[in-house]
């Protein structure tokens, strides 16, 4: 196969998915020489077969919201890909939700979900749906009319939806609610992410953030550097970037920036354990407003409107927020400030002139689908404990999910080292994701 053929038929097919054709060229400009050494591959088609989704659901979802006034949004989810387990990935509500940019999401879970070591296929979905400025029971009413035309879509052995952007522990109780009532089952396993007295897994909030840390150690290790002491900028003020924070101040390291749509909050004596606090505050208000943080805590955060975290001088980035935050030119201006190593935690969250500067400027750069995968994979442990009915204590889970970003860490070596000893993460996530999915494609014949 090559790249440039495969791309152009998919840009006459789908012309303007633009995230879509952005997270396929990624993935086979990497795997391009690998797949073409497996005539086998070439031969059942599987680069053709596995970018396209198995199936896509487009529904209708109308509600009501506090003026009594009657609102339309259209929800989607996107089964892309079952070759090793049942469909598995997030929710995302988000004004800016298109086909494209769940296409892009449900290819990427794919190879993810395959790095996790655990048996879950790809999948996304979500809503046009705008939480910014919402009511809580206008959340609800949202959330439970999505579910009247999902539940017939999902099941534990089936599709698994969970969080993404918009979407958190209180979403997910509202559509579980809805689901239970519909199915007339409870049907644990159905949703991940859910409240921890209801079978939700210990630690599965913190688990993205965490598993990014985890991963990012790993990263400094193999290129013989510490994490301690170093100064991290990151970007959002979410759930992802909740736990990035949390787990970055615990291994030594000062948070100097956090960031949201209005501009950026500069911490320069580093995150505290309260701000961090407050940062679950700020998401359950659906303000969507960094500086929030600076009017809370006027000595500690300074707001800066317009800028992004990227021009706060720090050691390590972590982009933490949406697709595409990060571009060569906030690239640029980062190791201009000294910046040496950017671990993506949102997906797709640096552009691909971005990731070139990085690649080509000696700055250390490992891809959202190994640094993320950490949230995912803990979603895989909680439908275990779902389906073994049980649940396991904090130190357990912390151990699956620190053993489970160390072997995401080990593919990478594995299938990115260079010549000269050092690792493309990027080729390395990619080749080993697309290994083991088009294998067990190959094994179960041409469906
Ligand atoms: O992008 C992601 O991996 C997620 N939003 C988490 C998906 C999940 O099923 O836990």
């Amino acid at each position: 196969m090559r790249t440039q053929d495969i791309m152009a038929r998919l840009q006459a097919k789908y012309p303007g998915e633009k995230e879509y054709l952005q997270a396929v060229q990624e993935v086979l400009e990497s795997i391009e020489d690998v797949y073409n050494q497996h005539p086998e591959f070439e031969k059942a088609k599987i680069v053709e077969r596995i970018v396209e989704p198995d199936r896509i659901f487009t529904f209708r979802v109308t509600w009501i919201d506090d003026r009594g006034e009657v609102q339309t949004n259209t929800g989607y989810r996107i089964q892309f890909n079952s070759a090793i387990g049942p469909y598995k990935g997030g929710l995302r509500f988000h004004k800016a939700v298109t086909p494209s940019m769940l296409k892009f999401l449900g290819f990427e879970q794919t190879f993810k979900n395959a790095l996790t070591t655990l048996p879950m296929g790809g999948a996304k979905g979500g809503s046009d749906f705008d939480p910014v400025g919402k009511t809580n029971d206008e959340i609800m009413r949202f959330c439970q009319a999505f579910m009247l035309e999902l539940w017939n879509c999902i099941g534990p052995d089936q599709d698994i939806p969970a969080g993404d952007v918009g979407v958190g522990g209180r979403e997910i109780g509202y559509l579980y609610g809805m689901y239970k009532k519909l199915a007339r089952q409870y049907n644990t396993g159905v949703l991940t992410g859910k409240g921890s007295t209801w079978g939700g897994s210990i630690l599965r909030p913190e688990a993205t953030g965490f598993g990014a840390l985890y991963f990012t150690q790993h990263l400094l290790e193999k290129a013989g550097k510490d994490i301690k002491g170093k100064k991290v900028a990151l970007s959002g003020f979410g759930n992802v970037a909740w736990g990035a924070a949390t787990k970055a101040r615990e291994l030594g390291a000062q948070v100097v920036a956090i960031s949201g749509p209005d501009g950026v909050c500069e911490i320069p004596d580093g995150i505290t354990p309260e701000m961090i606090d407050y940062m679950l505050d700020m998401r359950a208000s659906n303000r969507n407003k960094v500086e929030d943080m600076a009017v809370k805590f006027p000595g500690l955060a300074r707001f800066i409107p317009g800028k992004k975290a990227w021009s706060v001088p720090c050691d390590i980035a972590l982009p933490c927020a949406f697709q595409n935050e990060l571009s060569e030119d906030d690239a640029r201006e980062l190791k201009a400030n000294g910046c040496w190593c950017c671990c993506e935690v949102s997906n797709m969250g640096c552009q691909p002139g971005a990731i070139h500067f990085f690649q080509h400027n000696g700055i250390l750069f490992a891809p959202g689908k190994a640094v993320n995968a950490g949230g995912v994979a803990t979603s895989g442990l909680e439908m275990t404990q779902n389906a073994e009915h049980i649940s396991w204590d904090a130190s357990e889970v912390d151990a699956k999910l620190h053993f489970i970003m160390k072997s995401i860490h080990e593919q990478c070596v594995k299938f990115g080292t260079r010549p000269d000893g050092s690792v493309d993460y990027v080729k390395g996530a990619n080749i080993a994701g697309f290994m083991k999915v088009a294998t067990a494609m190959l094994e179960q014949g041409t469906i």
